[in-house]
């Protein structure tokens, strides 16, 4: 049974996405304990290349979070609660054989297979990634923009949004079988499709030039940096194109908590906990050691992505 501490009301159990911290973490933590090492897959088709020239996309002066933080801090509740449960117990997840079905409102609907989808050319992407729960890391993706996949099927006119499901596979997953029901299964995500097909948005396979570890949700996630970590839902199966706003999981677990939209805005404080900074994790100590750093409107791609919500009223529509 898990004892959550501090600062723990006990709905915080079943009510994540707050600052708690469980015992077991702060242990280790304290302890600097070091977890399992990982044997990471071979390298997907195309990014070698990049491997090799690793500054391709770095002209942001972002320095990458360890990798080793990168993989063994994670969020992936299909796996457990727990920032290390992802890590710890992704090991009997199998991301092969794996399809993507892109279908919904669009001309030319397909299926395609992961191995097919990690032949096209692939690019190095170093993006901030601004977590709700108010930590941040940098993170150098490798894949491809969203876009350029949902040209292919063609979307139509009447196509507005872009719905995103993640596996159901409780016998590999194993906190799809747990007895807290955090969030119901499939994890489901959203984008409207300007959103969707801005050049920022990418499909990940990889990370640090490598195939994409289970934990950082294997084999193929979405990435959007402007948005709160949750918006980038792993091990996706599904991608539909739609006319109606998808749900979307932490919308549905707590909807005053968790918009739709989730912009990262420093100006818009969670209901729990400020927005204002972040704690930029593996800077020099990991979650208790590194200084808090302010939180950039956007995440700091306002300048990019900050005419996509003209008009709009980022505090109703958060
Ligand atoms: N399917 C699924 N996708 C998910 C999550 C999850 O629990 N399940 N967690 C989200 C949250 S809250 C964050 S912050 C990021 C974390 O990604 P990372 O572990 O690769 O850093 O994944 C997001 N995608
Ligand atoms: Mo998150």
């Amino acid at each position: 049974m898990r004892v959550f501490r501090y600062p723990a009301p006990p709905s915080s159990a079943i009510t994540p996405h707050a600052l708690w911290l469980s015992r077991r973490n702060m242990l280790a933590a304290a302890a600097g304990a070091g977890l399992t090492g990982m044997i990471m897959p071979p390298r997907p088709a195309g990014a070698a290349d990049l491997a090799a020239h690793p500054g391709a996309l770095s002209g942001t002066g972002l320095k990458p979070t360890p990798l080793r933080d990168v993989t063994h801090y994670n969020n992936f509740y299909e796996f457990g609660l727990e920032k290390t449960d992802p890590a710890e117990r992704s090991g009997a997840f199998h991301p092969r054989p794996w399809t993507v079905q892109v279908d919904g409102m669009v001309a030319k609907p397909r299926t395609y297979d992961i191995d097919a989808l990690l032949t096209r050319p692939l690019e190095e992407r170093i993006y901030r990634m601004r977590c709700v729960e108010a930590w941040s890391m940098v993170i150098p993706w490798i894949g491809f923009a969203l876009r350029d996949l949902l040209a292919e099927v063609e979307p139509l006119g009447s196509a507005k949004y872009v719905a995103f499901e993640s596996v159901v596979r409780p016998s590999e997953m194993p906190g799809q079988g747990g007895v807290l029901p955090v969030l119901d299964w499939p994890y489901v995500e959203g984008l409207r499709l300007d959103e969707a097909m801005h050049p920022l948005t990418i499909l990940a396979v990889g990370l640090y030039g490598q195939t994409l570890p289970n934990q950082n949700g294997a084999p193929i996630r979405l990435v959007v940096p402007w948005k709160y970590g949750f918006k980038g839902i792993k091990s996706i199966v599904r991608i539909r194109l739609t006319d109606r706003q998808p749900r979307t999981s932490w919308n549905l677990r707590a909807s005053d908590e968790y918009g739709f939209y989730a912009n990262v805005n420093p100006a818009v404080d969670h209901p729990r906990w400020s927005q204002a900074s972040e704690r930029p994790i593996g800077a020099g100590g990991g979650f208790f050691g590194a200084a808090r750093q302010p939180t950039l409107p956007f995440n700091g791609y306002g300048e990019q992505v900050a005419g996509l919500y003209a008009g709009m009223d980022l505090r109703r529509d958060f």
